[in-house]
């Protein structure tokens, strides 16, 4: 019997390893604002060189800080099939559906820990859910709207994760809203870092941007951030999609890993350079 309350005990720690000191603060956004959060922004002034587009093709134009607000429950009038708030009760919205070619950055920087390491394959996980709502104008590519989400190592800058993607992309399967807005469901991602990472700062940043041209809008739900599995949600939210394990010859060291996606992976992910 006592045997039985030690092996409980120790499975109660671990499950809790796993939580209280997770990885970013206010990272659910549980606390109804954006505490822990810097948001910023400008500008688009329009993406840099052709497709595919990365982070490094994003152009920011200093301004005041973009829109961006935490929402609870309901629907999205622009994107039917996204029910909010994904997770918990509360759910950040980057940018917002105003024109004016705004851009709105979202960036937290915190360190990896032993916290942060999955119990299943001892490595440390950075996880998150987002849905991007997009109007599509049908502009050339660099003066769409879009969404990018990075994940850098503080001391060498490397590019852990990224996703880019701008409204309309080819070979992104967003689902049609109202009008001309499109945007996909939920999507989980669970980036796989290498074990070095514990220990180390990484960077965070969320883009929603608005067209170029000044005269529609995009922007993009995020939730769940931390190294615990995203849990369900009323929001439509996909269930956990099987990890992409770290090459082990990585060269840069890039720890990043990759992602995974809804059902049908309906994303091409970038590998940072
Ligand atoms: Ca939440």
């Amino acid at each position: 019997m006592r045997h039985r309350i030690r092996l409980i005990a120790a499975v109660s720690l671990l499950a809790c390893a796993g939580s209280s000191h997770a990885i970013f603060v206010n990272g659910g956004f549980e606390q109804n604002s954006l505490a822990g959060w810097t948001i910023a922004g400008g500008f688009n002034p329009g993406l840099s060189g052709t497709p595919p587009f990365t982070g490094a093709s994003v152009q920011i134009t200093a301004g005041a800080a973009g829109p961006a607000s935490i929402v609870g429950a309901g629907t999205d009038p622009r994107a039917p099939g996204i029910t909010l708030p994904r997770v918990g009760q509360y759910t950040a919205k980057i940018n917002d559906e105003s024109t004016g070619s705004r851009l709105t950055t979202l960036s937290q920087t915190d360190t990896v820990t032993a916290a942060d390491v999955d119990p299943s394959d001892s490595l440390p996980h950075l996880r998150f859910s987002f849905a991007p709502v997009l109007d599509d104008p049908a502009h050339a590519p660099n003066e769409q709207p879009y969404f990018y989400v990075v994940v850098r190592n503080v001391v060498d800058n490397s590019v852990l994760f990224e996703q880019f993607a701008y409204s309309g992309q080819p070979g992104v399967t967003f689902q049609q809203g109202t009008g001309s807005w499109k945007y996909l469901p939920f999507q989980n991602v669970d980036a796989v870092l290498p074990a070095s990472a514990v220990g180390q700062q990484v960077e965070l940043t969320v883009i929603g941007a608005d067209c170029s041209l000044s005269g529609h809008a995009g922007y993009v739900y995020v939730d769940g951030f931390g190294s615990a599995q995203v849990g369900g949600g009323t929001g439509g939210g996909v269930p956990p999609q099987a990890q992409v394990p770290v090459p082990a010859l990585d060269r840069l060291g890039m720890l990043l890993m990759a992602a995974l996606l809804a059902a049908t992976g309906l994303l091409a992910w970038r590998r940072g350079g």
